[in-house]
């Protein structure tokens, strides 16, 4: 069987010795620095507060009251990644830049007490959501990429009293041609301090890109992949028809979510929606019907030949309360070592 080279593998066998030790020392400190960043995020997250319950509607107008809702379990979902300027998805060198778009539908609430609340299906809630990455470290067949600043960066909470979304043709997760009627619920920007995804390419041979139900796009393959990131969207809208209470300043909602190629529980999508609401090629052509895009941006093997990559997404997301109201001697104190820890990201972000 002949072994395909997988994309994340950047062994650079003809360096000298002297190189490859200068390289291992290399990737050590870009290791120990992202266990540093990881620590970081982590405490900000705790100083953040745990999950925080929020009054939500989940049926809007409907005659279902609102309930404390605390995490929203998202149903598979689909996630591509371009490149910006001349960064590369197959060699993806430190430093290089890749803005992300990604949609789902939600499958579930769970109020504040841990239970889940079931909702209509379709699901009226749909997500869409943009942010620029860039790559931290790179060691064998694994990748490391910041959430960082600038770009297309947009969060929207979509509901739709008529549910249009369709993961095969990537429409309806918002307001389009396909779905005139989804309402805007919630919007926020994406933290730019703390998200970080990590992928890993698996040695296998490519196979069927979309292995859930029959494949819709037989001319495409995929390599291996599993992943997993984090995300935190800074909440700064909410409508009050299915948030009755509104919000506190501070109020996030962080996302915790698992990368996996090929797609096998929900279909690859065919378009995507940018910031500006526009549909956007994914795959391109399926054998779905209906509203789908012209272009193939991930090639005929997913990972390998083409300018953009696709992974499949598993969410869930919990509102989170950063604290408002400080005590004054315990917080000065971890402040300071918060900022601290947090410094070195800061710092390299600005160019050292
Ligand atoms: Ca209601
Ligand atoms: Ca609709
Ligand atoms: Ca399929």
């Amino acid at each position: 069987m002949q072994q395909i080279p997988v994309m994340w593998l950047i062994e650079q066998t003809s360096l000298s010795a002297g190189a490859k030790l200068a390289e291992l020392q290399s990737i050590r400190k870009r290791e120990m620095k992202r266990q540093h960043e990881l620590l970081s995020a982590t405490l900000l997250l705790m100083l953040a507060g745990a999950a925080h319950a929020i009054a939500v509607d989940p049926d809007g107008a409907g005659l279902g009251p609102a309930v404390d809702v605390r995490r929203l379990g998202w149903a598979p979902g689909n996630s591509l990644i371009t490149p910006v300027g001349s960064a590369s998805i197959f060699t993806h060198p430190l430093g290089d830049v890749f803005q992300r778009y990604t949609h789902a539908s939600l499958a579930r609430f769970e109020d504040s007490k841990g239970v889940s609340i079931g909702i209509s299906s379709p699901s009226p809630w749909t997500f869409i959501a943009g942010y620029r990455e860039q790559v931290v470290s790179t060691v064998g067949n694994s990748v490391v990429l910041d959430t960082i600043g600038g770009g297309e960066n947009f969060f929207r909470l979509y509901f739709d009293p008529t549910p249009n979304a369709n993961s095969g043709n990537g429409t309806g997760y918002g307001p389009d041609a396909t779905n005139p009627d989804a309402g805007l619920a919630l919007s926020g920007t994406i933290d730019a301090s703390i998200g970080q995804t990590a992928i890993s390419a698996l040695r296998v041979q490519p196979g069927n890109l979309d292995t859930s139900g029959s494949d819709n796009y037989p001319e495409v393959d995929s390599i291996a992949a599993r992943g997993n990131g984090t995300l935190a969207v800074i909440i700064n809208h909410v409508d009050m028809a299915y948030f009755p209470e509104g919000f506190n300043p501070g109020l996030g909602l962080h996302f915790q979510t698992v990368l996996d190629l090929p797609f096998s529980r929900t279909d690859p999508s065919s378009c995507f929606k940018n910031g500006a609401n526009m549909l956007i090629d994914g795959v391109g052509p399926n054998t779905l019907g209906g509203r789908e895009c012209d272009a193939n941006t991930v090639g005929n093997i997913n990972g390998i030949d083409g300018t953009n990559l696709m992974l499949m997404t598993d969410s869930s997301s919990s509102f989170t309360q950063a604290a408002s109201v400080p005590e004054p001697a315990s917080l000065a104190l971890l402040g300071v070592g918060l900022a601290a820890m947090v410094r070195p990201r800061r710092s390299r972000k600005a160019g050292h």
